[in-house]
């Protein structure tokens, strides 16, 4: 099973099939994952924005700008409300199904939930999968901001936030986060009157406090303007000396985040639920004493 799966070659269904049992956790995803030894230093850049900001639209873009420059492209969509996969409208699906079978592209999406293990275990499973094929960029795609647990920052070399412009109060109500995990900022549907306003307020709101001057690129995501200046800001952020030290970073992020996930295999919420329902039954729940039952597992 596992040796039939040709991904150091680029063959692009055996890479389908090969994240699809990692997804699944298929008996020797482990030693499969850690078999491959090909992992190279490819760049990988995340994309994340609210639901609606344009991230789809940008990474389709952004894909037929590195195409034309000759690189090979893997996709990694963890967007609930993305287009980005062949059951969607008709209009997108038309748009992306070129990229679908362009032999320099790979797009994937992943389910956020339903399957085994951690989301972000997976995202740095599938990603260290991509590392291991013949692409030249990583892109991946995640919704952001609020409520969603998807964690770009940990996993990508350059994080891209897309926010679009929206009145002057909204920007100060902007989760302070976001300015801490983007290394570019994105105010997409720059078509909008308010554009250069709210890109006056981003460039003012970094300048108070001691936020870092993060490079702000303006985009008409849909027209295809920008696409070309956020190239040339990825570049550069990927040369800057900030990144090498970023890196380390990043993969302790990861180790730790795996190590986590590895240990937490064993706890099962299911027989924990079963333990509290005794406990509270018993007219006296303790809470350690369900946590000593599991912890040592
Ligand atoms: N007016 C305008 N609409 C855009 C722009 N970029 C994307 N859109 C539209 O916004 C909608 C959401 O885009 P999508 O890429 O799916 O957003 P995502 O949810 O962030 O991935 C789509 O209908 C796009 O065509 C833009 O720059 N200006
Ligand atoms: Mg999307």
């Amino acid at each position: 099973m596992w040796q039939e799966l040709d991904i150091q070659q680029g063959d692009k269904r055996s890479l389908a099939r090969a994240i699809t049992l990692v997804e699944n956790e298929y008996p020797g995803f482990e030693d499969y994952l850690r078999s491959l030894n090909g992992q190279k230093d490819i760049p990988v850049i995340g994309i994340t924005g609210p639901p609606g900001a344009g991230k789809s639209t940008l990474v389709d873009q952004m894909i037929r700008l590195l195409v034309e420059k000759g690189e090979r492209v893997a996709v990694l969509c963890v967007d609930p409300s993305s287009p980005f996969h062949r059951g969607a409208i008709l209009g997108d699906r038309v748009r992306m199904s070129d990229w679908y079978d362009h032999p320099s592209v790979f797009i994937r999406s992943l389910a956020t939930r339903g399957h085994f293990g951690g989301l972000s275990q997976k995202m740095i499973e599938i990603t260290e999968l991509l590392r291991s094929t013949p692409v030249d960029r990583i892109l991946i795609e995640t919704v952001g901001v609020g409520q969603s647990e998807i964690e770009i920052a940990g996993l990508a070399d350059t994080t891209i936030v897309v926010v679009v412009p929206e009145a002057g109060d909204e920007i100060q109500a902007m989760k302070s986060g976001l300015m801490e995990i983007a290394d570019i900022f994105v105010v997409n549907k720059s078509d909008r009157p308010e554009a250069d306003k709210f890109v006056k307020d981003l460039h003012m709101m970094m300048s108070n406090g001691d936020h870092p001057q993060i490079p702000v690129i303006k985009t008409i995501a849909n027209q295809n303007e920008g696409t070309l200046q956020l190239y040339d800001a990825i570049v550069e952020h990927q040369r800057s000396p900030a990144l090498s030290d970023k890196k380390a970073w990043l993969m302790t992020e990861k180790v730790w985040e795996l190590i986590q996930s590895y240990k937490m295999r064993t706890v099962n919420k299911e027989k924990i639920r079963e333990a509290v329902k005794d406990q509270l039954a018993s007219g006296k729940a303790n809470i350690y004493a369900v946590v000593d039952e599991f912890k040592a597992l």
